[in-house]
Parts: C-alpha cells; sequence; structure tokens
C-alpha cells in the first residue's frame, strides 16, 4: 500500500460533493425495468439492448484422419493384358544320370590295327600248332582231327570218363580201323573203350547214346559172359572183348583237335 501522502485528502475532499450525483444516476437506471424487476440485483449488461452479429470467425484447422472405409459395390473391370516376360530364372541342378546303355557294336580297326591283329594271331596259331606236335610226338598218337592220350593208369569206366571230362575230352571209342590201331598202338596192353550195352543188352553205342559206326569184335564175343558184360575193352591185337564194368584197364582219351 503506498504511504499516505499530503495529496490524498484534497482529492477525496473532491469526490465528496459528486458522490449524491452518481446514487441519483443509479436509481434511475433501475427504475426503467419495471416494478417486477428483481430488486437491485441485476448486472447492468443485461439491461442493455442485444447487439448486432459479428463477422464469421476464421476456419479452424483440419481434423484428425479418419478411418478407411469400406470397399465399394461397383462391377468389376475387364481383366488387362498380360505384363511384360520376366528376366531368366537361375540354372537349375543337374539331373541324376541315366541307366547304362545298350551294348554298341564292335569298334572298326584301322588297317595299322588290323594287319597287327591278324599278324598275331597267325603267330599265336603257329605256336599252338607247334605245341601240339610235341605233345603228339612224345605221348599221343593223332588220327585225323583226333587226338590220343593216356596217363597210364588203369581204372573202370566210370572212373575214366570223369577223368576225360575233367581235361575237356571224352573215353577213346574207334570209328574207323585206324583210329582203333593208332589206340592199340599207344596202349600197348588192355584199353578200356567209351562203348556200352548198359541201356539196351546187345545193343552197343557210345556214351553219347550214338550207334556205333565201326567194330571189331573178337570171334565169340561179345558174349556178355555171366549176363553181366556191358563194357568194352580194346586188347593188346586190336579186337574187342565185352566184360564186366567193374573191371580195369588203361584210361585212353580223345581230344579234338
Ligand atoms: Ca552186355
Ligand atoms: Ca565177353
Amino acid at each position: 500500500m503506498a504511504p499516505f501522502s499530503a495529496e490524498a485528502p484534497a482529492r477525496t475532499t473532491m469526490l465528496f460533493p459528486l458522490l449524491p450525483l452518481l446514487l441519483l444516476s443509479v436509481v434511475a437506471v433501475s427504475c426503467l425495468e419495471g416494478p417486477e424487476t428483481v430488486p437491485n440485483t441485476c448486472p447492468v449488461m443485461v439491461c442493455g439492448s442485444p447487439g448486432a452479429n459479428g463477422f464469421p470467425g476464421k476456419d479452424g484447422r483440419d481434423g484428425a484422419k479418419g478411418e478407411k472405409g469400406e470397399p465399394g459395390e461397383g462391377l468389376r473391370g475387364l481383366q488387362g493384358p498380360p505384363g511384360k516376360m520376366g528376366p531368366p530364372g537361375a540354372p537349375g541342378l543337374s539331373g541324376l544320370p541315366g541307366p547304362v546303355g545298350l551294348k554298341g557294336e564292335p569298334g572298326k580297326c584301322t588297317d595299322f590295327d588290323c594287319e597287327l591283329i591278324v599278324s598275331e594271331k597267325e603267330t599265336l596259331q603257329k605256336e599252338l600248332d607247334r605245341i601240339k606236335n610235341w605233345i603228339i610226338f612224345a605221348l599221343g598218337k593223332k588220327v585225323g582231327k583226333k587226338f590220343f592220350l593216356t596217363n597210364g593208369e588203369t581204372m573202370s569206366l566210370d572212373k575214366i570218363k570223369d577223368l576225360c571230362k575233367h581235361f575237356q575230352a571224352s573215353v577213346a571209342v574207334p570209328t574207323n580201323a585206324a583210329e582203333n590201331q593208332a589206340i592199340k598202338n599207344l596202349a600197348k596192353k588192355d584199353a578200356i573203350l567209351g562203348i556200352t550195352d548198359e541201356e539196351n543188352e546187345g545193343q552197343f553205342v557210345d556214351l553219347k547214346g550214338n550207334a556205333l559206326t565201326y567194330q571189331n569184335w573178337r570171334n565169340g564175343e561179345p558174349n556178355n559172359a555171366d549176363s553181366g558184360e556191358d563194357c568194352v575193352l580194346l586188347t593188346e591185337n586190336g579186337k574187342w572183348n565185352d566184360i564186366s564194368c567193374s573191371h580195369s584197364g588203361l584210361a585212353v582219351c580223345e581230344f579234338l583237335l
């Protein structure tokens, strides 16, 4: 509060003569509202006449963005043309190996290779023939395309069959006088031939069942002595005799050249 100065009493003294005039103005305004107006408590602004409407205010700021609406129900348009072709993709993985193909035709040798093969074949054939001649000269007898060999052992027909088969040969069977003589000269003693009448008595055949094309029986043979002679022995003089198959004789095999 400002200190009370010496000029304040002078102003107060000047307002006192105007105070009755102010009170009179207030009472006069209140009387213009009529006898039913609420006494003396209404503000002075209510009692005045309403003013004219002012100008519209400025546009407000944009509001917040609303939520997305539901899709429309209009007709669907036609399908557009295909788009442009895209770039080529990366190469794929290698596939599994295919099945093994069929065996091809034999290749053709060149002139030089063919001459070499023919030359080697002729050389091998000459060497093989030379070895055969050594064996024939030292051990066997050759007649035509047959080559007879013996291991010098005596045994039954069944064992001779196994022996000859082991060497890819067969038991000796003379089909002519020359072969019969060759076996006789080789054996120099009684030899078992690959001939039998076990299947049909008196009907002698070779071990493959073929009928004989040559026979050289000794006089009075075959006699099937004691009703049990079904094998054949080539004797030292080249004649044949039917004997028991349990009988042993020299083993002779024949090879085809
Ligand atoms: Ca017999
Ligand atoms: Ca006999």
